[in-house]
């Protein structure tokens, strides 16, 4: 049964009831069955009947129940006692529980006083992953965003996916148009820096990845895994290729150089879409299989079997991740992948890689003179003050934060706002970053926790909890391997001292706007929902294209203010009902009606509808892409010169019961041995004189840590592994069960002055580091 508890009185005090709910804890979108009684939730288990996971569940999923409960979450907002020490002395100040008002008043003051003394552009943003899953991400973030009026504005996709945001947008015409392997039809997946079967898939919302891999080996298909550590995907894999960190560009290239020399190229179904295949295969010339393989420590004979296999395959897609893009090539990576889905007939094709559609997504723009056309895209229209690094998706690189706080001159950044993001643990040079907090005059954390970085923040505004906000995937929806329409009404009734989200982003919003602290938020609900009726009636192609908003506001439905945005996202819509144009159209009571979420079907061609490039065509030879070999082509000339001993270095490594940094104040998510080790291979912990369980110094050109090893072939010689998201246990931090099992910051160790250049993304795979004994 769906409950929308705003209507129901109190919760079913000493009865149980059922409701469903998606995590919002990964990418994979898993319907859940939460259990809830006397107001509270206590249970977690899959949904059997949802149509996209059907049962499917994580740890952390199960381990939802325990999130939500955790005595450690903040419920009110706090604001720092000044008199108790003030800023930079963290480790002592006290902290005041205040009602909203007086937290809102703290921030409206802050913020004006940096404002009135330094201008608009001394405020920054720093947004963090958990934006990607919730609904205020997507309805009230960017409207905040606005607000605040200032370039420097920072998120997460720069310490990920950033790579492959600027490969789309220079070759299909916009950031956001990431093709997905199209897991469920494919016959051959290469899946390069990837660990599906612990992260549950990213750029690729798959839920029971695991179980779609072996469909693929079902079907009698194969699964190849490129990866420097044998990770548990690969273990579910035909095949695992080690691969040297950070040479995926060159191995890739290799690819295209043999397809193209064996004549293996087949351009497929996009064929007559497609502009620049020849630069490409002439960009690729220098990318032998015998020229990589020093550099990739993949042999030729290798390389041209994968690429015949590849080409041989009926239906195969290249799909790379985390690997891929957080390296010093990431472009350039990234761009390799979509080139070789396209060489092999496989881009926009069925069991290749496929163009998503959100259930809200919009209609395609009608075509002008026979084809899609649009402006292209760009990066660099304004850069930061002390590296003059470009501007990327209107953001700037997380690496540069720390400096632009602490380099004092015109225009030093002197206010933060962070939204759901740690970038203590989280982004390079973490030492430095840390530091520079503590030198602001003033910040604030919209955060459930007093963790690593909220503990610099002036004001801490804590979210209601999951349980009580509804949920609707509006970032993921367009990266599923099949179109999913779900929506979770709120499980728990409102906390009555609480805000949500939404709600505290509204008055943020006003606050940056001038407004006084107290100012109604429905003003900016409704501008909202205005300025989505507007663009809607005047998009070409859309199912209300032309009619009167005011018309349309009438008939929306919902009870709150994120129900009302997403039941006009839906409505107007490709899949959407047009306000009654289409009465079999999706609507917000369609998915309250069907709570374990409606099914659209698999994903169809969308080529060249899609395309934004100004050519109407797919660049598969973009300029600024182009540009970037030259580099890559300077490390293979290295490699042939250097030495077999090219010293150790770092990559990274997800856990099932992790989060990035912030599920481990959760006992299910920390209980068990230690995992914050570094993996070291046999042979380099003979070398190095370094013992299983023991402890060693690992040090990189920007910090030094103290780690435990465990020493495992799992890794390849001269690579060893640490996990991020740990150094818990800080001064001043408030997660009792995180403190227990601090484990380290790997991010101490990532240089901030190490970029993919074309994207700003931060390099935190391939650190150069050495092992020393511990004093
Ligand atoms: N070395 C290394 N570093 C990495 C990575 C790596 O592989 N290696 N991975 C990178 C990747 S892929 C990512 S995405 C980043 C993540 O970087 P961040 O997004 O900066 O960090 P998270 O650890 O995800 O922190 C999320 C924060 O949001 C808070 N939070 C949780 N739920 C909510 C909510 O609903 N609302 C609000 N307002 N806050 C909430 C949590 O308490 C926590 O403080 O880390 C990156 N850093
Ligand atoms: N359990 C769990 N799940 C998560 C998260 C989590 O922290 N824990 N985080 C979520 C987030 S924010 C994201 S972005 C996704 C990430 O999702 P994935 O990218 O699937 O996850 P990772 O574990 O980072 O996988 C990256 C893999 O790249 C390998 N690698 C490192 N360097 C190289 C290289 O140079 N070349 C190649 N080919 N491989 C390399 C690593 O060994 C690793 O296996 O996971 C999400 N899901
Ligand atoms: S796989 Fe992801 S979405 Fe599914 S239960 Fe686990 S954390 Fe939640
Ligand atoms: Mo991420």
């Amino acid at each position: 049964m769906t409950i929308r508890c705003a209507t129901l009185p109190d919760m079913t005090i000493g009865l149980e009831s059922t409701a469903p709910r998606i995590c919002p804890l990964c990418e994979a979108t898993c319907g859940l069955e939460l259990r809830v009684a006397d107001g509270r939730v206590v249970g977690a288990r899959g949904d059997a009947a949802h149509v996209f996971s059907r049962g499917y569940i994580c740890p952390k999923g199960a381990s939802l129940p325990q999130l939500l409960n955790d005595p450690d979450r903040l419920r009110r907002p706090l604001v720092r006692d000044t008199a108790g020490g003030g800023r930079g002395r963290h480790g002592e100040a006290g902290w005041r529980e205040v009602d909203w008002d007086e937290a809102f008043e703290t921030v409206r003051a802050g913020l004006r006083r940096v404002v009135d003394a330094h201008g608009r552009d001394a405020v920054g943003l720093y947004v963090g992953n958990p934006n990607a899953h919730t609904m205020s991400g997507s309805q009230h973030l960017p409207a905040f965003s606005r607000a605040l009026g200032s370039r420097w504005r920072f998120s997460a996709t720069t310490v990920d996916q950033m790579p492959m945001h600027v490969a789309c947008g220079f070759v299909f015409g916009h950031p956001s148009l990431i093709p997905v392997p199209d897991l469920d039809r494919a016959d051959y997946l290469l899946m390069l820096g990837a660990n599906p079967a612990v992260s549950n898939g990213s750029l690729c919302t798959a839920p029971d990845f695991p179980g779609r891999l072996a469909g693929i080996r079902d079907r009698g298909g194969k699964v190849v895994v490129v990866d420097p550590r044998r990770t548990r995907t690969a273990a579910l894999a035909d095949e695992h290729l080690p691969i040297r960190p950070g040479t995926d560009a060159l191995w890739l290239f290799a690819l295209v150089n043999h397809l193209a020399a064996a004549g293996l190229v087949s351009l497929g179904p996009a064929a007559e879409h497609l502009a620049g295949v020849e630069r490409v295969v002439e960009l690729a010339a220098p990318f032998t299989p015998e020229a990589v393989a020093p550099a990739c420590g993949v042999p030729a004979e290798t390389t041209r079997r994968i690429a015949a296999e590849l080409a041989a395959a009926p239906r195969a897609a290249v799909y790379g991740r985390m690997g891929t893009t957080t390296v010093a090539f990431g472009a350039l990576t990234s761009w390799l992948t979509i080139v070789l889905n396209a060489l092999t007939g496989n881009l926009d094709a069925a069991g290749g890689a496929m163009f998503g559609r959100g259930a809200h997504g919009r209609a395609d723009r009608p075509p002008v003179d026979g084809r899609a056309r649009g402006r292209g895209w760009t990066t660099g229209r304004w850069h930061t003050r002390v590296r003059g690094l470009p501007e990327v998706m209107g953001e700037f690189p997380a690496a540069a934060m720390a400096e632009e706080i602490d380099t004092p001159g015109e225009g030093q950044l002197r206010a933060l706002v962070t939204v759901a993001g740690n970038p203590v643990l989280s982004t390079p040079d973490a030492r430095r970053l840390s530091a520079a907090l503590d030198t602001l005059e003033f910040m604030v954390s919209v955060d459930p926790y007093l963790n690593e970085t909220s503990r610099h923040a002036d004001v801490i505004l804590p979210p209601t909890d999951p349980a009580r906000v509804g949920h609707y995937d509006f970032m993921l929806g367009a990266l599923a391997v099949r179109t999913v329409a779900s929506y979770s009404p709120p499980v728990l009734p409102p906390d009555p001292g609480g805000l949500a989200e939404h709600d505290i982003l509204a008055r943020l919003t006003l606050i940056a706007l001038g407004e006084p602290a107290d100012a109604d938020v429905s003003v900016v609900h409704e501008t909202l929902l205005d300025e989505a009726l507007r663009r809607a009636v005047a998009e070409p192609g859309s199912p209300v294209a032309g009619r009167d908003p005011a018309e349309l506001r009438a008939l929306v439905d919902g009870e709150s203010a994120p129900e009302r945005l997403l039941d006009v996202a839906l409505r107007t819509g490709y899949f959407g009902d047009g306000f009654g144009a289409r009465p079999d159209g999706l609507r917000l009571a369609r998915l309250l009606a069907s709570p374990h979420g409606v099914d659209l079907g698999a994903l169809t061609p969308r080529l060249p509808a899609l395309l934004r490039t100004a050519s109407g065509k797919v660049e598969l030879a973009p300029e600024p892409l182009v540009a970037d070999v030259a580099r890559l082509r300077a490390t293979l000339d290295a490699a042939a010169g250097a030495g077999a001993d090219e010293g150790l270095v770092l990559i990274g490594r997800r856990h099932p019961r992790t989060n990035n940094s912030w599920l481990h104040n959760v006992p299910a998510m920390v209980k068990g041995r230690e995992r914050c080790t570094l993996l070291v291979h046999p042979d380099d912990a003979a070398r190095h004189g370094v013992a299983d369980g023991g402890r060693t110094r690992l040090a990189s050109a920007t910090g030094t840590l103290e780690v435990q090893v465990e020493v495992s072939d799992e890794v390849m010689a001269g690579v060893v592994c640490l996990p991020h998201g740990w150094g818990h246990g800080l001064a001043g931090t408030r997660m009792s069960v995180a403190a227990a099992h601090p484990g380290v910051n790997t991010n101490i160790l990532t240089d901030a002055s190490q970029l993919d250049p074309l994207s700003g993304n931060a390099v935190l795979n391939g650190i150069p580091v050495r092992l020393s004994p511990v004093d």
